[in-house]
């Protein structure tokens, strides 16, 4: 088990678009257990492996309240949305301390691989919904911060930086 580093916004790297996984081996396994302890120690609903740096299409999920339910997709595809959207606050562990509106698909039905490379599909509404097409978005190098205004994007651009900056600072103290 280990805990693996979140990269922050603005990381040029959570901007790679990560590749289909082609086996789930024991290496896949691995990077699971370690998302999802990554994930719980974070406090997160979801991480996506773009965001530890591991750039293949691979997320890990829970967004029940006993947060004992994981849920894991490998190679996710949406296979059907809902014509309905609605509007969220999202937060990401990519960009601490940011909440901000983004509109979603309110349901949708996603077909992956499972922990053990089986093909499954999951029928995904409100939160799951919401964080599934979060991830999957990082997936495509995409942070949520990207469907805000261009004003909103570059406050918290700067904020990110500054705090990134303080936090090196601290380090060196
Ligand atoms: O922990 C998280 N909470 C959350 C809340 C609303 C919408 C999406 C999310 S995902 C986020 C964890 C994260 O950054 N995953 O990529
Ligand atoms: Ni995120």
């Amino acid at each position: 088990m280990a805990l693996l580093p979140i990269l922050c916004y603005p990381h040029p790297r959570l901007h790679t678009v990560a590749k289909p996984v082609q086996v789930v081996d024991t290496r896949i396994k691995t990077l699971i257990t370690d998302m999802l302890e990554t994930m719980y120690d974070a406090k997160g609903i979801g991480l996506a492996a773009t965001q530890v740096d591991i750039h293949e299409r691979l997320v890990v999920i829970d967004t029940s309240d006993e947060r004992n339910q994981p849920l894991v997709l490998i190679n996710p595809e949406i296979v059907w949305a809902s014509p309905d959207k609605i509007l969220n606050e999202e937060g990401c562990l990519s960009v601490p301390g940011i909440y901000d509106g983004v509109e979603r698909f309110t349901s949708v039905h996603v077909k992956a691989l499972d922990g053990e490379g089986v093909s499954r599909v999951i029928q995904a509404e409100e939160l799951l919904a919401v964080c599934v097409q979060h991830e999957m978005d990082h997936l495509l190098g995409k942070v949520f911060v990207e469907y805000l205004s261009p004003l909103k994007r570059n406050r918290i651009k700067t904020k990110m930086i500054k705090l990134q900056r303080d936090e090196k600072l601290e380090g060196k103290r």
